[in-house]
């Protein structure tokens, strides 16, 4: 049965009718029961995309098994018979990761969008393009895009169900995997129509690029058009419209592009923060419950901090969110932070029982598994799963090719990853859909930085943590299409996901301190750097606990700390360091070698005059300034308790 048969076998009798096109059947739904600013959005669409027909979707299982098999009966999904409920999908290998060449965003004066770039220099803090030039990319692109297909209308909340936080979203595509996952990310609910009514809604346009009758060749019954990628923002007209890739930020519209990119300047605009952070809660020995949010890079641990193990004794860590938190600070000035996601879309590799056992526990059910192996009784394998997997079980390559350990390519692609639902954690906080939020105690930034960068540092106050946060670097990771092990700037963990200029962005934070509100103090964390053989100086994971029980210490105020150029470091012996497995080497953690330090903040101010220019507050200067002349009338090669 081709595709086309399969999709008529849910042929219903409504129908709507569209100029210029006449009838088009809604294999799904009440068009009827629709708010009118979504049925006119929606009559406009078709015009302009040509489904074949409309299914409007209501989030429910029926809805999800309905698509699977039909996915199945495809081969776009290959059920995983060793879990319940679970699917491994192989996508075209050309669609793997999030296109950030291919992200734009387009608003009328460009400065409110990208900040004052050096000339000749190359901004990488947002790429702008013009209404026109969007609107002529689009032409090129979304007629008749969905021609032959199945149009998928999926209303959506970011954020629990009517919070006062949450904000609504329609997404339509014609990916069925999108919808799949959507309904694991977001909340997807006929509910939203009703809670919609006349208000505005966040417009999502997603179309994989690939209309009937296919002309291009389809490899893993994974349509897409990579040349052709484009993923667009309006924040403006709250509208992303995503073009070519049906793979993770570039096509679960709620993501990146609504909730970070989108939210960002609603947040502006409302006093708030949308950030790539993620938000968990940990419980001392003593009882004392505390929230911290933290912002690193893609692929730097966000996950696997979040749902820490801790190594630690009386410790207990839950987990309200892993990428990203919508913060605002109530009345009483006290911030309060809500995950607007409803699922995890995490990174496979390097995930098994001993780094991060509640992922696993959390994706043994009704989860969805992307360019990862698979093992010959029905089950996943990626790199980091060596020792969980019996050595002698014959492995697919996520390519689809047998594979064997010690061969030179990898199992899974390294951006492999799992989809599922935030609810099953095993150490979900009760609280994590609570529409208020919870009290965020401290903020932390962090990246890969494989040299130079403590274990630990608090900035100084608010305004020096924004300079922390506006200084993240990180090596490149493979969420993205960048390759190799350079370092790159990503000021805030945000800028691939910064939704309009940045400098406007970093004086909003500036702002957000006020009298009368209680700021979260700010760290920066480096669980990455490696010794002389490249060996991590600190084993990481669930050892992390020693440090947040440091951070936590500093927050109530208990411990003392050393004043350096960049902060304040911990005292020797401050962070317990009992129980661990190997010893460590306190002093190589937190050395901070003049030279590197000299260097780095010079390439830091040079960074911000070419990247954001005159758009920069003039505190960041000041700050930086202050920390150049520190460093170069420190007498000795490095500052440690030693020196
Ligand atoms: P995105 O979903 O892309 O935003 O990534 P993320 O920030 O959630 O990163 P994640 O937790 O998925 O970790 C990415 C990779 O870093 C995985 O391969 C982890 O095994 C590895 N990792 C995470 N935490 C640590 C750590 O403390 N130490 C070391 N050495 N590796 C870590
Ligand atoms: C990231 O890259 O930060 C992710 C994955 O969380 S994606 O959803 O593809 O953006
Ligand atoms: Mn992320």
């Amino acid at each position: 049965m081709d595709d086309t048969e399969a999709e008529d076998k849910f042929f219903e009798v409504h129908e709507i009718v569209v100029p210029h096109i006449g009838r088009v059947p809604i294999t799904k739904g009440d068009f009827h029961y629709l708010p009118s600013k979504v049925k006119r959005w929606l009559a406009f669409t078709v015009e302009w995309f040509r489904p074949r027909c409309l299914y409007i979707c209501d989030g429910s299982q029926s809805e999800a098994d309905e698509i699977i098999n039909k996915l199945m009966e495809r081969g776009t999904l290959t059920k995983l018979k060793k879990l319940e409920n679970c699917y491994l999908c192989r996508t075209d290998p050309k669609d793997v990761a999030r296109v950030e060449s291919k992200t734009v965003i387009a608003s009328h004066d460009k400065y409110t969008t990208v900040p004052h770039v050096r000339e000749g220099v190359k901004g990488i803090l947002g790429s702008w393009m013009s209404m026109e030039d969007l609107n002529k990319e689009m032409d090129k692109r979304f007629p008749g895009c969905m021609a032959g297909r199945t149009m998928y209308v999926i209303p959506f909340s970011m954020g629990p169900l009517g919070s006062p936080l949450s904000k609504i979203g329609v997404e339509v595509t014609d990916s069925n995997y999108v919808l799949l996952c959507m309904r694991m990310m977001t909340r997807v609910s006929p509910r939203i129509w009703e809670i919609l009514g006349d208000k505005d809604f966040v417009k999502c346009l997603h179309s994989v690029g690939c209309p009937r009758p296919v002309t291009r060749k389809v490899v893993n019954h994974w349509p897409c058009n990579p040349e052709n990628v484009l993923i667009a923002h309006v924040p403006e007209e709250r509208k992303v419209k995503s073009y070519g890739s049906g793979y993770g930020g570039n096509s679960l519209l709620g993501k990146k592009c609504f909730a970070l990119r989108i939210a960002s300047v609603i947040a502006r605009d409302e006093g708030w923060m949308a950030e790539h952070m993620l938000i968990m809660s940990i419980t001392t020995p003593k009882g004392k419950e505390y929230f911290v949010s933290a912002a690193f890079p893609s692929a730097c641990g966000k996950t696997n901090l979040a749902m820490l193990n801790p190594n630690l004794p009386g410790f207990k860590i839950q987990c309200v969110g892993d990428d990203i938190a919508w913060m605002k600070f109530n009345d009483k000035g006290e911030l309060y932070g809500i995950n607007p996601e409803a699922g995890f879309f995490g990174v496979a590799p390097g995930t098994n029982y001993k780094t991060n056992p509640n992922a696993m526990l959390t994706f043994q059910k009704n989860s969805i598994f992307t360019n990862v192996a698979e093992t010959a009784d029905g089950g996943y394998y990626w790199e980091g799963l060596e020792d969980e997997v019996d050595e002698h079980i014959g492995i697919t390559d996520w390519l689809g090719n047998e594979w064997r350990r010690g061969m030179h390519s990898k199992a899974a692609h390294p951006n492999s990853r799992f989809t599922t639902p935030a609810s099953q954690c095993p150490i979900i906080h009760p609280k994590w859909e609570d529409p208020e939020g919870v009290p965020i105690s401290a903020i932390i930034f962090g990246g890969r930085r494989p040299t130079g960068v403590p274990l630990v540092v608090e900035s100084f106050n608010w305004e020096h943590g924004v300079l922390l946060g506006a200084c993240v670097k990180s090596e490149a990771t493979a969420a993205a299409e960048h390759v190799g092990k350079n370092i790159m700037h990503d000021p805030m963990a945000m800028r691939p996901f910064m939704g309009y200029n940045f400098g406007h962005y970093l004086q909003h934070w500036l702002d957000l301190e006020k009298p009368g509100r209680k700021m979260p103090k700010i760290f920066h964390v480096n669980w990455f750097r490696v010794d002389e053989d490249g060996k991590f100086l600190w084993p990481g994971f669930g050892d992390n606990i020693r440090v947040l029980d440091w951070i936590l210490k500093r927050c109530d105020g208990t411990v003392d700390a050393i004043k350096s150029p960049v902060g304040y470091l911990p005292k020797k012996g401050d962070i317990d360091l009992s129980g661990l497995s190997e010893p460590v080497d306190w002093d190589q953690l937190f050395s901070l070698p003049k030279h590197y330090w000299m260097d780095d903040t010079r390439e830091s101010r040079r960074f911000l005059e070419d990247q954001v220019g005159q758009d920069t507050p003039k505190k960041m200067w000041e700050l930086l300034a202050k920390q150049e002349k520190e460093f170069s009338s420190m007498p000795g090669r490095q500052i440690s308790e030693t020196d």
